[in-house]
């Protein structure tokens, strides 16, 4: 009987050992990668670059999925060329596949980023810089995001909230969710905007976000001249918190925390005596919870 209970004891012993190992693991990850393209409203503006265009008019889609970001933490400057022949227009709402309008004016009406690498629960930080439209010769800098304070509202400034848009709402997880200005790190200058948010962790490559400049009270449904010698440039850095097959957040929910909690030896590396723990505060509000955050970091 003893013998017959350590044979099972061994046996569960080995599967447990095979599926920690299986846990600990590398899992074969899908690229964590991202498609950016631009969405531009046709809506034949007479104002100057930068100026409120307004929300009317179809919108097509420029060089649709034609550029892969990767989560490089690396600053990318993508352009976008207006020429005939130079780029390809994809209608999205309304369009005729052919990029044109009264006055070579248009908006850009939002950035485009498909989730092509199948990134599964990953915080996504999509940085944004210099947002340069050139006519001819000449350069004009919508924004550099210098200039505007810290403390600015959460999608308020140039670009909504990611889950502002009800075209891509339901593809949008919870956690970090935002556009806030941010100091951490800039392509030029000081200052930067962070978007954040984490598709459903389904890995689903047809996901996508529509980050939209739809009546952003500064900067919004920002005019740009989409004429023949014109071109658009935009400065991307992406990062991942968490990578697709990695899982780097959770809540501690066990009993036995007792009264009077050791936060400090709970968080002290175990060959100290500790717990090893990380911990990530939450703040609850009635009916919906916030990850603590004081920056865009
Ligand atoms: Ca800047």
């Amino acid at each position: 009987m003893g013998r017959q209970k350590q044979g099972i004891g061994a046996a569960s012993g080995i599967a447990l050992a095979a599926l920690a190992a299986a846990a600990l693991s590398p899992v074969a990850r899908a690229a964590d990668s991202w498609s950016i393209s631009l969405g531009i409203r046709e809506t034949g503006s007479s104002g100057a670059i930068g100026s409120d265009g307004g929300t009317s008019g179809p919108i097509e889609w420029i060089n649709l999925d034609g550029v892969t970001l990767n989560a490089d933490d690396t600053w990318h400057t993508l352009t976008w060329n207006f020429a005939p022949g130079a780029h390809t227009a994809t209608s999205f709402s309304g369009g005729n596949g052919v990029l044109a309008a009264a006055n070579n004016k248009g908006v850009l009406e939002h950035i485009r980023i498909r989730n092509t690498g199948g990134n599964s629960g990953g915080e996504i930080r999509l940085r944004i810089d210099d947002i340069v439209n050139t006519v001819g010769v000449t350069p004009t800098t919508i924004t550099g995001f210098e200039g505007f304070s810290t403390a600015t509202a959460n999608d308020t400034l140039m670009f909504r909230e990611p889950i502002f848009s009800g075209s891509t709402v339901a593809n949008m997880s919870t956690g970090a969710n935002g556009t806030l200005i941010s100091t951490a790190s800039a392509n030029s200058g000081a200052q930067s905007l962070a978007a954040r948010w984490t598709y459903v962790p389904n890995g689903d490559t047809n996901q996508w976000l529509r980050l939209t400049t739809n009546n952003a009270p500064t900067l919004g449904n920002p005019i740009i001249d989409i004429g023949p010698t014109s071109s658009l440039s935009i400065a991307f850095r992406m990062s991942v918190y968490n990578p697709t097959g990695t899982r780097v957040r959770g809540i501690d929910a066990s009993q036995f925390q007792g009264s009077g909690h050791d936060w400090v030896r709970a968080a002290a590396p175990m060959s100290a005596g500790g717990g090893g723990l990380s911990f990530a505060f939450l703040r609850a509000t009635p009916a919906t919870l916030y990850v603590a955050a004081s920056s865009a970091t």
